[in-house]
């Protein structure tokens, strides 16, 4: 297999371009792919100062890596979760990348900072693992990102992840979460930061190609967590149908942007009206916000139990 666009002998195909590169190549193609994305939804400018959230795995690093490499201003950060020998290993990954490349890095453990290990929140409040971990790291990114002054949150989610997340919110219709699909949010109050995903162009094949043929030393481990998680069920129907159909994610995923998601952008915001939380003053609904209420819970609980 010869690559498309010189005459070096091609390490990877994607179908669904109808195209293979050489090493040399697919990495020009990849970067730009991201850079497209960036300029196209108008995700980042070279004044902004970008948090990157890396949890150490190949798209995350992958981001880094590229933001860097394009000149933009970054900052990593990274929550260190507390998960058994998962959480000290994606750790020392982030940090051992930082270090190499003299790049600041924001590390929050949050066992010391907040008491608990996700483990132990999952426990005390009676939720699934990644219910816990999701909502404390969707908060503390926001949080971090304020606190910091950064103009910008970039996150490392693939055209995989962006594909399943539409696939679950639209087999249970979750209009207001299909209303705020796109890959660049800008901030809707003063509490949030704006959040992109300039990866989503490419598939998790891809990041993970890139990662490799660029020699980054990211961490493949999975999380004990994940397995059994729905996403990945909906990420292996979506791989199936790519396999028939090349090209189907993509479609699927920006065909949606491009002509579904106008009809929900009502939904994101009907009758909704963003408060601040009594107790943090970050964004809610309610008069406390879901990640107030987690932790005062898991406090209560261990309180309890130690009594
Ligand atoms: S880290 Fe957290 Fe994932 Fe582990 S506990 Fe679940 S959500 S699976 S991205
Ligand atoms: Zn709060």
């Amino acid at each position: 297999m010869k690559c498309k666009t010189c005459p070096g002998k091609a390490v990877i195909d994607i179908r669904r371009h109808n195209a293979a590169f050489c090493k040399d190549c697919f990495i020009v193609h990849a970067e730009r792919q991201i850079e497209r994305t960036i300029e196209g939804d108008k995700m980042l400018s070279k004044d902004d100062r970008v948090l990157v959230a890396v949890s150490g795995g190949k798209d995350s690093l992958t981001l880094w890596e590229v933001l860097r490499r394009l000149g933009y201003h970054t900052t990593g950060f990274h929550i260190v979760l507390g998960i058994d020998h998962y959480s000290p290993q994606a750790r020392a990954t982030v940090e051992g990348y930082a270090k190499k490349n003299g790049l600041p890095l924001i590390v929050t453990d949050v066992k010391e900072e907040y008491d608990f290990s996700i483990p132990e929140l999952a426990e005390y409040t009676r939720r699934v693992p990644c219910s816990a971990c999701g909502l404390s790291k969707r908060y503390l990114m926001n949080r971090t990102a304020l606190q910091g002054g950064f103009s910008v949150l970039a996150t490392g989610h693939n055209l995989d992840d962006a594909a399943a997340t539409l696939l679950g919110n639209l087999l249970h219709w979750q209009t207001p979460q299909l209303g705020r699909m796109g890959p660049a949010l800008e901030a809707t109050h003063p509490k949030l930061v704006k959040t992109v995903k300039p990866l989503v162009r490419l598939t998790e094949r891809e990041t993970l190609a890139y990662a490799m043929l660029r020699g980054i030393d990211y961490h493949d481990d999975e999380c004990p967590n994940a397995v059994g998680a729905t996403s990945l069920f909906y990420k292996d129907l979506l791989n199936q149908l790519e396999y028939a159909s090349p090209g189907a994610k993509q479609s699927f995923y920006f065909g949606f942007l491009k002509k579904g998601r106008p009809a929900f952008l009502a939904a994101q915001t009907d009758g909704v009206e963003l408060k601040e939380c009594e107790a943090c003053g970050q964004t809610t609904t309610t008069e406390t916000c879901a990640y107030c209420r987690m932790m005062d819970l898991a406090r209560r609980t261990a309180a309890a139990r130690s009594r």
